[in-house]
């Protein structure tokens, strides 16, 4: 498996003099100036690889190739962010860049309330709390449907969280479910949110599949002539949010995916974090059934509470069983490997990780630390030399 780091570039207050001494050897980054639906220049790519390849790695996966909300509302004509789409595709291909990861969520990307819940010993952790959650969406965005999809006991935990609250809080709270938002563009205050989420109206899960079957349609023949590998990453949380569809969220809709386009530009990052956060969903078991189509993965554990809560734990230690998850990828990857395939090795990285130590004083993206990441690479990377040792 190819060991790699997410990293910022211009954005990222760690280096890459700091990520190479990590180990990994392989970076995943992505344009995270460009405004979503405008072409990536291939100057801009160039520069970009020129910079990773000078500081001894290989930027193995482009993450994210975002895609522009008018595509997943299908809204309006749509013919030049195709056809954007496509040309950064054709500019990442001519520059050798080869697997790009995106992902179909409607308006948010990863979504938590609290970016630095306390974790034993000092570090912090990102958390979904469902109290939180029910608060925001029933008295901050006056959403009075959100009131079916909690427990009697979670609601009333959620008014008395906002009776309670005071201005800061409820700052806190917007800021944090804001954060997953990659790339510091879209940030919305209630307002905007409001009429943000006005936009999907009417559009339900049916809907965003037909959109997400065209945006596919549109795309994947390219990446078939072009060699490139797309990878869809899952939702997270993977479920609906904020009354907004998610249809990439387990194993019957990763099929759907896949089923979608037969072929190998048409695959999955398999993200253990995301997935995990449904009780229902067995990650290894998700990882085996798309496994010829996974070219890129995401390792981290989530802890989840009966309520819907959940939070990230330490990479070896949460509801999902690492060890046989990366068996799975192990053992895809061999497969590969017999069948003579040169691009067997499976790129990965720690998904996110714990602040902790000296990142606690740093000015960090939340959920992307140096230390954390570190700690939970390493962790990874001795399961897999153990497990490849078998
Ligand atoms: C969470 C992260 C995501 C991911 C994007 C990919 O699990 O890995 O933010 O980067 O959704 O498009
Ligand atoms: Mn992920």
């Amino acid at each position: 498996m190819i060991e790699s780091w997410r990293w910022y570039g211009e954005f990222d207050s760690i280096s890459l003099g700091d990520v190479a001494q990590t180990g990994a050897r392989g970076i995943v980054t992505a344009l995270h100036g460009i405004p979503y639906g405008e072409v990536w220049p291939q100057d801009a790519i160039a520069a970009r690889k020129r910079q990773i390849v000078d500081a001894g790695f290989n930027w193995v996966v482009v993450e994210s190739l975002p895609v522009h909300e008018r595509i997943k509302k299908g809204e309006g004509d749509l013919t030049t962010f195709f056809a954007n789409y496509r040309q950064s595709m054709a500019n990442l291909a001519a520059e050798g860049v080869t697997t790009i990861c995106y992902n179909f969520m409607p308006l948010l990307d990863w979504t938590r309330t609290d970016l630095a819940a306390p974790v034993d010993g000092g570090a912090t952790c990102l958390r979904f709390d469902a109290v939180r959650m029910a608060a925001f969406e029933i008295y901050m965005l006056g959403r009075r449907a959100a009131e079916d999809d909690y427990s009697h006991a979670v609601l009333a935990k959620a008014a008395a969280w906002f009776q309670a609250a005071t201005e800061d809080d409820r700052a806190g709270l917007l800021s944090a479910i804001m954060a997953g938002l990659p790339g510091a563009f879209d940030r919305y205050d209630i307002a905007g949110l409001k009429t943000a989420l006005a936009g999907y109206d009417g559009i339900d899960r049916d809907a965003l599949r037909s959109n997400y079957k065209r945006f596919l349609d549109e795309v994947v023949p390219t990446a078939e002539d072009l060699g490139l590998r797309l990878c869809v990453h899952p939702d997270d949380p993977p479920r609906d949010i904020l009354g907004l569809p998610r249809i990439v969220s387990d194993g019957a809709d990763l099929d759907w995916v896949l089923k979608a386009h037969e072929s190998p530009a048409n695959g999955i990052t398999l993200c253990s974090g995301s997935l995990g956060a449904n009780p229902a969903n067995d990650v290894p078991a998700i990882a085996a059934q798309v496994a010829d189509r996974i070219h890129f993965a995401h390792l981290r554990n989530v802890r989840k509470d009966p309520d819907g809560s959940f939070e990230e734990s330490d990479h070896l230690e949460g509801d999902t069983d690492m060890v046989a998850l990366i068996r799975v990828l192990l053992t895809e990857q061999a497969r590969r490997r017999d069948a003579g395939r040169a691009d067997h090795a499976i790129p990965f990285r720690p998904d996110h990780g714990h602040h902790m130590l000296s990142d606690l004083t740093r000015d960090l993206i939340p959920g992307y630390p140096l230390i954390g990441r570190l700690r939970g690479l390493a962790e990874l990377r001795g399961v897999i030399k153990a497990l490849a040792h078998d």
